[in-house]
């Protein structure tokens, strides 16, 4: 049976992931940090399976401790302070966990692995919002990194300390790319859920304005079921290698909106929004939209589930929710 350590399980990428392999058949392992932590119940109920470990990124000797627990063949490292509008408020805490806490992932694998450097399969996750106020369109593997957040530069330091640890060791570590992909257990801050939830409660009477900040930035959003695909074939290969994982269309925040709010039977949306400085950022990325052809190429990715489609999931999602919540 092959084992998998996963760091960040909680999240979003975590769920979706871990339920990827367990139905290939994978021994899963997720760590969670803190002490009593909320979101263990929903994990232990929604993926009973997953063998959960205590520990914090920050704390090499914790993730050391759990990589000989799990004895793992592969790694995935999707912890991080991931929200980008608390990055400037906590910057420090952000380099910490988001940046150095990839350091410290590597050196605990490192030293688990002993002489055979290559022994654990590491992914690394890396972010589109690396590329920040853009340099070239569509963003590649190639493309001049230029972070605008707090979040983008400690992202960049786990990239390249990600690359530092497979040149220099020989340890099969890859990164991934990642442009924005979301689902129904998107967390309620980023923008795509928040407007998800805004959109079903105003449908059904039970809100009447969503806040929003800037509201033309534009993103490549795919689906993240279909993006975890993508980092398990990353580890699949002989080789490790950095890959841009994205959709190729990029849509402003207003379309989303437009399609989210039309498909809960409201067209006359304007009038329920309202734009706030209070959600615009010290530095924006105004616009992001990838080029994943290495990633078609070599590892036969691409992604299933269209913009408008995945919109729909979100609201319709929502829309039980709420509805159930109700009953
Ligand atoms: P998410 O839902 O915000 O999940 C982040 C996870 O990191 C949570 O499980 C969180 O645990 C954990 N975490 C936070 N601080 C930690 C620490 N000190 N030690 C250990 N774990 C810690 O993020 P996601 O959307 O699943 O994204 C997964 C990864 O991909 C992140 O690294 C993110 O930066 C990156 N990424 C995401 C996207 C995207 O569009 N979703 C795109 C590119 C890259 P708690 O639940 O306890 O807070
Ligand atoms: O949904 P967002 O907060 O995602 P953002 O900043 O693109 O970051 C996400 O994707 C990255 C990949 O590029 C990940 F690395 C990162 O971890 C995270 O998953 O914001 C998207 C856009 C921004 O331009 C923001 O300014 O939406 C704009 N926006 C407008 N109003 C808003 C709001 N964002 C949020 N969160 N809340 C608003 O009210």
């Amino acid at each position: 049976m092959t084992r998998a350590f996963i760091t960040g399980v909680t999240g979003q990428d975590g769920y979706y992931l871990s339920k990827l392999l367990l139905e290939k058949g994978y021994e899963v392992y997720g760590l969670v940090r803190g002490q009593n932590n909320p979101k263990i119940e929903f994990l232990k109920a929604e993926l009973p399976e997953v063998k959960i470990l205590t520990g914090d990124l920050m704390d090499t000797s914790s993730l050391i401790r759990a990589l000989n627990a799990s004895q793992p063949d592969e790694f995935y490292n999707l912890g991080a302070i991931s929200f980008v509008a608390y990055s400037w408020e906590n910057a420090s805490l952000t380099a910490d966990v988001t940046g150095k806490g990839v350091l410290n992932a590597l050196e605990a694998t490192r030293i688990y692995a002993g002489d055979d450097a290559a022994k654990v399969k590491f992914y690394q996750a890396s972010s589109s919002e690396m590329f920040g106020k853009v340099q070239h369109v569509p963003q590649s593997e190639s493309t001049l990194l230029w972070p605008r957040s707090p979040y983008g530069v400690a992202k960049v330091f786990g990239h390249y300390m990600t690359i530092n640890y497979r040149e220099s060791y020989g340890m099969h570590a890859s990164s991934g790319v990642l442009f924005n992909h979301e689902s129904p257990m998107r967390g309620p801050e980023f923008v795509t859920r928040k407007i998800s939830m805004a959109v079903a409660r105003i449908a059904l009477g039970l809100q009447d304005k969503l806040v929003l900040g800037n509201i033309d930035a534009k993103r490549d959003w795919g689906f993240a079921g279909d993006y975890v695909e993508a980092m398990w074939r990353m580890l699949q290969q002989e080789e490790a290698d950095d890959y841009v994982i994205s959709t190729g269309e990029t849509h402003p925040v207003r379309e989303f909106l437009d399609v989210a709010f039309n498909h809960a039977g409201i067209s006359d949306w304007e009038k329920y929004v309202v734009q706030d400085p209070e959600f615009y950022r010290p530095a924006e990325v105004d616009l992001l939209v990838g080029d994943a052809t290495k990633a078609k190429e070599q590892l036969g990715w691409v992604p299933k589930v269209s913009f408008p489609e995945l919109v729909r999931m979100m609201v319709d999602a929502d829309l039980k929710r709420q509805r159930d919540a109700q009953n």
